[in-house]
């Protein structure tokens, strides 16, 4: 593999900032990534910019290129300034790559690498082509700006969000069953902008069953314009009358127990993170396969003692199985605590 330099002006560094900034207007939660192009003159001015609205939509790249032969202007000798590496590959669209080259470019500055199997290659491309390339440039920022859509791509499976309620003492219902209202109006605020950051939300079907829920993204009273698909896991038929079914994200029913057949499916539907959210035995099916990315965990001021504790058996015998996590956050919102966690990969030291 050739290398790779990271060395980009201060303009050219500018324009990355424009590319992040303009990546922003395309949709946050899809199948694609969110990425921004800017056209540089040689002399270092903005000629044209472009975004991508989401799969089947035009690239940035080719959206920054049509912009500047709108204008009537030539692409020969610009310098195109990206945030993801030109793609290589031909999916619902053509390879930018190659698109780049044909339109005469004379430099390409990208941010993260394409971490797509099919997609990536596009930098090498470039060079042979004989386009000078600089790579790396703000990718730490490139790479959060589509954080769920990099981790599912290179795991090949969704990004999982696996989050819960409990009481101090780790428990999410009374032995009675009652559930709700562990936690307070700020951290249900939260919840359900979490829900609209995720392209799909999940429970079991015993949840599903008992609680009747909307699993709805709603900010105050209304709906937030991003809606998750609604997953309900399990083989237990779900009623015709079930809230869940008329949720304005899409309803589907996975008949599986096994998690990594769910996050296949959904994959290849195309969900690039999934927010679970219980109950307890779903929950804990994730942690125990190794398939949860992210925790969140919300702790309501009260004790409840008992059984029903927030996870059950993630197949911990003996504490050295225990999964080791990395705590992100810990906040109040006003009495509750939430806390965030990763876990450590078991590959990192
Ligand atoms: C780019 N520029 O603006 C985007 C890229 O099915 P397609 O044709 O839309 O291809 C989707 C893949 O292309 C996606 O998985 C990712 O690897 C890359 N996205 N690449 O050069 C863009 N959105
Ligand atoms: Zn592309």
């Amino acid at each position: 593999m050739s290398s790779q330099t990271t060395v980009a002006t201060s303009v050219e560094l500018d324009a990355m900032r424009r590319a992040l900034e303009i990546a922003t207007y395309g949709p946050a939660v899809g199948e694609n990534p969110r990425v921004g192009c800017v056209l540089l003159s040689p002399e270092g001015e903005i000629l044209a910019e472009g975004f991508h609205r989401g799969a089947g939509n035009p690239h940035a790249e080719v959206e920054a290129l049509t912009a500047l032969a709108e204008k009537g202007t030539t692409a020969e000798g610009t310098t195109a300034v990206v945030t993801l590496e030109p793609c290589n590959h031909r999916g619902k669209t053509g390879p930018c790559a190659q698109a780049l080259i044909d339109a005469r470019v004379a430099r390409v500055v990208y941010a993260a690498s394409d971490p797509g199997q099919a997609s990536a290659g596009g930098a090498n491309t470039l060079r042979d082509a004989g386009v000078d390339v600089a790579g790396g440039v703000l990718a730490e920022e490139a790479f959060d700006l589509n954080l769920h859509w990099m981790m599912a791509t290179s795991l090949g499976r969704p990004f999982v969000t696996a989050k819960w309620a409990q009481s101090l003492d780790g428990r999410h219902a009374a032995s009675d069953g009652t559930s709700q209202w562990i936690t307070g109006p700020r951290s249900r605020e939260r919840v359900h902008r979490q829900r609209s950051e995720h392209g799909a939300i999940m429970v079991g079907t015993t949840t599903a069953l008992v609680d009747n829920p909307s699993l709805t993204a709603r900010d105050g009273d209304g709906l937030y314009a991003s809606q998750p698909l609604a997953v309900v896991m399990g083989e237990r038929d779900i009623p015709a009358d079930a809230i869940v079914r008329n949720h304005p994200g899409g309803f589907t029913q996975l008949t599986t127990r096994d998690p990594k057949d769910a996050l296949r499916e959904l994959f290849d539907r195309g969900i690039r993170s999934v927010y679970v959210e219980g109950g307890a035995t779903l929950t804990s099916a994730f942690i125990k396969e190794g398939l949860v990315d992210s925790l969140h965990i919300t702790m309501g001021p009260l004790l409840i003692g008992g059984m029903n504790t927030a996870i059950t058996d993630i197949g911990v015998s003996t504490l050295t199985d225990a999964p080791q996590l990395t705590i992100e956050n810990v906040e109040q919102l006003d009495q509750d605590i939430w806390v965030s966690a990763t876990p450590v990969r078991k590959d990192a030291n």
